[in-house]
């Protein structure tokens, strides 16, 4: 159990005396007759987690035993805390910041090996480029400030071409880390990935040898598989959630048909859609009707690329030919990075706008005439600091933090 708040030592006296800061200690908690030998350790404030007084009490797992104590602590004035209450105490006090608290949410809610690594690379750490934007804006708000106050009677001037020579390399930064981070939000999300195509066309193959074990049924019947099939893997550094579906095809066997009927939603869900296409042959009418809404996000795949060779992405599933399906994959997904290189790239939607918004600033920077009075990229300048700062949560709006802590559980 993890308690924080003022005066721990004081409000927990009954039960148990604290022991000296930072030093695992073996103590008895007394309460209500009930004599518990427990490990406690006290971080007096500010030198804690959430900069408040925390203590920790490791007591034995009983269910039954963890109520008591939890109803003997409500009775000192401790309740429990909201979900991700801790955390959001440490970015108050100032013992995190925002971007990191963010980095702690994904790598709770993390399932992967590379979402994991991804939450880490941004944890405890500022981007860089975040540091390097704040050096190139700092002298030139100095500057456009002393233009807008005195230029007029001392004389001056703002010099945009320098500006702008400051400013183009930061854009560039910009861009890169916008293509990153859109990468970067694919990989810490999960990527739905949903399998369609006529009955043998190799789907469950294809699902089986991604998913890396044998979970569909694969026969050479055609319309073996009916119900929408759904498993989470990590595939080549991609987190995938795989949707096998029923062969698309005009049927009158009533449990084929509820399976057809259930590929619609799949595909509704899905990011990115596998068509799979025997290599060499046509897409079926039907196949190809039902999947032209959903056109922006089908690639087609050319299975039995072992037996037949033609133009197309090539699969040989039960070969374990899947490179070209690989690139295919991360130049779709990725904008054609490696998994590797989105890490310490920034993931939210949050954080995602407020960097468009940062180049957006700067585009209008680098878009001023000449002969502009300073007031304009004066007040440009302060807007682009001001998305910076809501980006590392210099400046934050409270009800942002609901919706960041919304996303925590309990005791985090
Ligand atoms: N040679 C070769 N055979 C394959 C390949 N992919 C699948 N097969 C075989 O084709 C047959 C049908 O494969 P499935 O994976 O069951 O096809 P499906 O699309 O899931 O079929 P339905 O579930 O009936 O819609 C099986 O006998 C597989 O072993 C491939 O790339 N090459
Ligand atoms: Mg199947």
């Amino acid at each position: 159990m993890r308690i924080s708040g003022p005066g721990l030592a004081g409000v927990l006296a009954p039960l148990v005396p604290l022991p000296p800061p930072r030093m695992a200690s073996l103590r008895t908690l007394r309460w209500d007759g009930f004599s518990e030998r427990a490990l406690v350790l006290h971080f007096p404030g500010p030198a804690s987690y959430t900069g408040e007084d925390v203590v920790e009490l490791q007591i034995h797992g009983n269910p039954h035993l963890v109520r008591r104590l939890l109803g003997h602590l409500g009775t000192l004035g401790i309740r429990l805390a909201e979900p991700g209450e801790f955390t959001r105490r440490a970015l108050l006090n100032g013992k995190q910041g925002l971007l990191e608290a963010e980095a702690l949410r994904d790598l709770v809610a993390a399932e992967t090996d590379s979402q994991i690594r991804l939450a880490q690379s941004r944890a405890g750490v500022e981007p860089t480029w975040i540091t390097e934007a704040r050096q190139v804006l700092v002298p030139w708000l100095a500057r456009a400030e002393a233009a807008v106050d005195y230029g007029e009677d001392e004389g001056i001037l703002l010099n945009l071409k320098d500006l702008c020579g400051d400013l183009r390399p930061l854009r560039h930064k910009f861009h890169v880390e916008q293509a990153r981070a859109r990468a970067a939000r694919r990989l810490q999300d999960g990527i739905r990935l949903a399998l369609v195509g006529r009955p043998n066309a190799g789907k469950s193959t294809l699902f089986n040898a991604l998913a890396g074990e044998d979970r569909a049924i694969v026969t050479e019947i055609p319309g073996t598989t009916r119900d929408v099939l759904e498993v989470r893997c990590e595939w080549r550094g991609l987190p995938l959630r795989l949707f096998d579906t029923a062969g698309l095809r005009a049927t009158e066997d009533p449990v084929e048909r509820l399976g057809v009927a259930r590929v619609g939603p799949v595909l509704e869900a899905a990011d990115l859609v596998l068509h799979l296409v025997p290599a060499g042959e046509e897409a079926p009418a039907l196949s190809a009707a039902i999947l032209a809404p959903f056109h922006g996000k089908v690639l087609e795949v050319n299975t039995f690329a072992d037996l037949n060779r033609a133009p197309g992405l090539p699969v040989a599933a039960n070969q374990g030919d899947l490179d070209a399906l690989e690139a295919a994959l991360k130049s779709r997904l990725l904008g054609g990075l490696a998994p590797e290189a989105c890490l310490g790239a920034l993931t939210t939607d949050r954080q995602i706008e407020l960097l468009e918004d940062l180049s957006r600033q700067v585009d209008l920077l680098l878009g001023l005439e000449a002969d502009c009075p300073p007031e304009l990229p004066a007040s440009l300048l302060q807007g682009a600091w001001g998305l910076l700062a809501r980006l590392t949560g210099e400046d934050r709006a409270e009800g942002s933090l609901d919706a960041l802590f919304s996303g925590f559980c309990l005791g985090k």
